[in-house]
């Protein structure tokens, strides 16, 4: 590949005089740059003594680059140039594939089938290891801390991390619980970082004694990024503010693949006797009520992969789950990436697009990444790949004959993506569940999330946190508890739903029966109540509840909660995104919460317990 900056000669005289500053490893990398037609990364390199430590943390950087990307530097360069010219063709990834709509199992909330699955979940759990992608920065949600430590509901303030650790010890003891005097394994825990999020995760595990779990069954995983691209000849952008700097940036979820496989752990995983890894996003509060009942049809269903699905509005920021069946017969169920559906549906006889159908759904169920992938076969297919996942490139270009770029662009990755290499004898499915039950995330900042078209999800801090009380007074509906309609409330420009404050610790339920079996009798709750059960053994019986009550024991003290409770209770008040005197967190959900008046008890001491006001 010939370099169109400096000459050739220039290029190796300006690295050949500077070549005995180098490690002999570092020459071999130098050479290769070239060779792979990156000269131009060495054209203003002067003479030695000038700069060389600049030089050489140049070519430690190139090293990285290296040792990250499944192949190298050079697969990576091999791949852009590839990509980049299929992009500049104008190359369909789905050309010669037909979308239609695909079956899955869908689930009922409640139903015997849902709870048969639940069971059979949860004994699982222990054969698990669960996987959280935490790597990126959220821009569309602009917030200025990591996402994991927002709170996922303002009620109790518990943040995103926390409640998935907590989720993750609850099933683990479920889960022993179920299996009667089977040993109790650590699940391992996941969580793949960068270097936007690493430090402040860590710090965040650390300075809460990691939130209650083994700090030995927790791992960090960090992704690196990947170089950015220049040009359609896939040349190395350098950062403009340093010459001794290639540009980088964000490889995408599906980097959590390799990190699996190269760290070993899959295989330490494997002679464990573990079955199952589970992967999840950062910002769904309601994810852990919905994982039981998909792990159990993965189980039953005998699923390789088995992707979570929500039935998904039009034009949704949520990838499609679509089967896609190729001229020479192939056919694979698949994400279609929300930026893609609409042009593969207009370009496939569908003249309107991503639309609603006559149910005010999406045809294509609504993928939440949220993918159940069985160990065996996993390992097998990563062997061969070496967890290498289907890439793709978005270059903005900035002329209609696409020869230059507005910004630099680089290659980019999905998890979801992962069945794409898989033979068509793998057995892939999905599961689609309600999204009040599974699928409320926190991506949009304020200002976007009051411009989302009226009737689809903000998939904002206040949705997020609202879909937390609605999902449990369902739940406590569904169970028998008599539980007011929600009232209608305009929260940073969103309209939104707000049901009772109910919020209980994953200790207290991680299933529907489990919940149906701490309700009892004749309860009520009125629509402007708190309530947050802390415990374990903590029962409803015969409860009238109008005001707030938080209840908190620890696993020994079981304690029966019932009669009246009234009191003034916790009021919600409006705060706008705009005030700079609020923190952060509070204003992007755009409201507080007033602290008037509520029973509070707490049972630190073993024993039966009766709270009757
Ligand atoms: N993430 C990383 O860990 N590393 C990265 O380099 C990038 C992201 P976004 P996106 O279910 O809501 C996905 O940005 O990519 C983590 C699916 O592709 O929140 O727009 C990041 O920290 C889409 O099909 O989402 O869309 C976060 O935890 C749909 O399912 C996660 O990856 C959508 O999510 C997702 O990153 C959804």
């Amino acid at each position: 590949m010939a370099t169109t900056v400096g000459s050739t000669a220039d290029i190796n005289r300006n690295l050949r005089n500077n070549l005995s500053l180098l490690s002999p490893d570092q020459v071999e990398l130098a050479k290769m740059l070239v060779e792979m037609g990156q000269g131009h990364l060495f054209d203003n390199w002067p003479e030695p003594g000038v700069e060389d430590d600049d030089k050489r943390a140049f070519l430690d950087q190139v090293a990285r680059l290296n040792a990250s990307y499944p192949g190298g530097l050079v697969s990576y360069i091999k791949s852009a140039r590839e990509l980049l010219a299929d992009s500049k063709a104008g190359k369909n990834p789905f050309d010669g594939f037909t979308p239609s709509v695909p079956s899955g199992e869908a689930l009922s909330y409640g139903d015997d089938n849902f709870i048969q699955f639940e069971e059979t979940g949860v004994r699982q759990v222990q054969d698990a290891a669960f996987v959280l992608v935490a790597g990126g920065l959220g821009e569309r949600l602009g917030y200025n801390g990591i996402k994991v430590a927002l709170p996922v509901e303002s009620t109790t303030g518990t943040c995103f991390l926390q409640h998935y650790i907590e989720s993750i010890l609850a099933l683990q003891d479920a889960s022993c619980r179920l299996e009667q005097g089977a040993r109790q394994r650590a699940i391992p825990f996941v969580i793949m970082t960068s270097d936007d999020t690493h430090l402040r995760t860590l710090q965040l595990l650390e300075t809460n004694a990691y939130f209650g779990m083994q700090p030995t069954q927790v791992k960090l995983l960090k992704q690196e990024k990947v170089a950015c691209l220049d040009d359609n000849d896939a040349r190395l952008a350098v950062d403009p503010h340093n010459k001794y700097k290639i540009q980088t940036k964000p490889h995408g979820h599906g980097d959590v693949h390799s990190l699996l496989y190269s760290s070993g752990l899959l295989k330490t995983w494997h002679d464990a006797g573990l079955r199952w890894v589970l992967f999840f996003q950062d910002t769904n509060g309601l994810l852990f009520k919905a994982i039981p009942a998909a792990l159990g049809v993965s189980a039953t269903k005998k699923y390789h992969v088995n992707s979570l699905a929500v039935p998904r509005k039009a034009k949704e920021a949520i990838g499609g789950i679509t089967k896609l069946t190729h001229a020479d017969g192939r056919t694979m169920v698949i994400n279609v990436e929300y930026n893609q559906l609409d042009p593969l549906l207009r370009a496939t006889g569908y003249a309107d697009g991503d639309v609603n159908s006559e149910t005010g759904y999406s045809p294509f169920p609504g993928n939440i990444n949220q993918l159940i992938i069985e160990l065996g076969p996993y390992i097998e297919e990563l062997t061969k790949t070496r967890g290498a996942i289907k890439e793709f490139v978005n270059p903005k270009y900035k002329d209609s004959a696409k020869t230059s770029f507005k910004s630099s662009t680089r290659l980019e990755c999905m998890m979801q993506d992962y069945p794409k290499t898989l033979p068509p004898t793998a057995r892939v499915g999905f599961t689609v569940m309600d999204s009040w039950l599974a699928y409320a995330p926190v991506k949009n900042n304020p200002e976007d999330a009051a411009k989302v078209p009226k009737g689809n999800p903000y998939h904002s801090a206040t949705s997020g946190e609202m879909a937390i009380y609605r999902a449990n007074s369902l739940s406590l509906r569904k169970a028998g508890v008599q539980v007011d309609d929600p009232a209608e409330q305009v929260f940073n420009g969103q309209e939104v739903e707000v049901w009772p404050r109910i919020t209980w610790k994953a200790k207290w339920a991680t299933t529907f029966a489990e919940i149906k079996s701490k309700v009892n009798g004749s309860c009520s709750i009125s629509q402007k109540s708190t309530m947050v059960l802390k415990g374990r053994n903590i029962f409803l019986e015969d409860l009238s509840l109008d005001g707030a009550l938080i209840i908190e024991a620890i696993d020994d003290a079981e304690v029966k909660a019932g009669g009246s409770v009234q009191n003034k209770g916790w009021a919600i008040e409006n705060v706008d995104y705009r005030d700079a005197s609020v923190p952060e967190e509070v204003r992007i959900r755009g409201f507080r919460i007033n602290k008037l008046e509520q029973l509070e008890k707490t049972y630190s001491e073993p024993g039966k317990f009766s709270l009757n006001p």
